[in-house]
């Protein structure tokens, strides 16, 4: 996804402030689309696994969510970063029809909606400044995916304090993308170098098959962060990825054991889903009943463990 003032204004005129999720990962094969399902509004679950390791957790019980995330408004240009770096079509607001908590679930829902000079609108919501994370540690999400060409969920992690300089010095750590319009890919991503015009990302992915899919399944996915060493654990079984700072060729400046925050956020369009978007496959912001929960991002809960 996206980061950080002048330095990504730099990264745009490079191309390179994408996040590299725009390069990490090229449309490969025709994804495979199939048309929202439709249903009522879904009932989430309570977390029921061990707890005796939790740091920190949201089962999404209560429908105040601010005590633990904060949601980030606007398109980027307040940040110096227009599109947010990644040419996004969203306008982000904190506004119930794009995000709120239903049935123990918090809701992200990408709208078409004319807003500040935008055709869309959907929501960013960041743990900045109330939940820190660290290594050792474990970081679980449960989701389900929105469906929709030029939808672009995403849950991620940006360094608290950039001590090693600007995106990417200090790192990124993106734990799933999803494209819209493929239900069936995970990709889990980390990004670094020393300025924009040297970013560097590796990144795996992972294949579902459609009866498993994204968007009628929730899965979930673990971030296992240890000292020099990070893993990406889909349904906990399935590796999408893991390197370590060896592999990496790190000697100094190795930004991934520092403190990063959680980002949880549907875009629309961008650099990463090709920069097309069918907006029939959004809900209307002005027929908002009859939007229905396939087409919103699902988090059900997300858990930090010790290691
Ligand atoms: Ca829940």
């Amino acid at each position: 996804m996206k980061r950080n003032l002048f330095l990504c204004v730099l990264g745009l005129i490079l191309n390179s402030c994408s996040g590299g999720s725009s390069i990490v990962a090229p449309i490969e094969t025709p994804p495979e689309y199939n048309p929202p399902i439709q249903g009522t509004s879904t009932t989430c679950s309570d977390y029921t696994g061990d707890l005796t390791n939790v740091i920190w957790m949201d089962d999404f019980n209560d429908e105040d969510y601010s005590v633990n995330w904060t949601s980030i408004q606007g398109n980027g240009h307040e940040y110096g970063i227009p599109g947010w770096g990644n040419n996004e079509q969203q306008f982000y607001t904190d506004l119930e029809n794009n995000v709120f908590v239903d049935k123990g679930c918090m809701k992200i829902t990408p709208l078409n909606q004319d807003f500040n000079g935008y055709s869309y609108t959907s929501a960013k919501m960041v743990t900045e400044n109330k939940v820190d994370f660290n290594h050792p540690g474990r970081i679980t999400v449960r989701f389900r995916s929105p469906i929709g060409t030029g939808m672009w969920p995403a849950i991620w992690m940006m360094p608290l304090e950039s001590i090693y300089g600007g995106w990417p010095a200090s790192g990124e750590i993106d734990l799933v993308e999803i494209r819209g319009n493929n239900m069936q890919e995970v990709l889990s991503t980390i990004h670094y170098g020393s300025d924009p015009s040297n970013h560097k990302y590796q990144g795996g992915s992972y294949y579902l098959p459609q009866e498993d899919n994204l968007n009628e399944k929730f899965h979930t996915l673990t971030f296992i962060w240890q000292e020099d060493q990070m893993e990406f654990i889909l349904d906990n079984q399935f590796e999408v990825f893991s390197i370590t700072k060896s592999q990496l060729g790190f000697n100094e400046n190795y930004p991934f054991n520092e403190i990063f925050y959680l980002i949880i956020n549907v875009a629309v369009g961008g650099n990463f889903v090709g920069n097309y978007v069918n907006s029939q496959d959004l809900c209307f912001n002005s027929d908002i009943d009859s939007c229905n929960d396939s087409q919103r991002f699902l988090i059900d809960w997300v858990i930090y463990e010790s290691l």
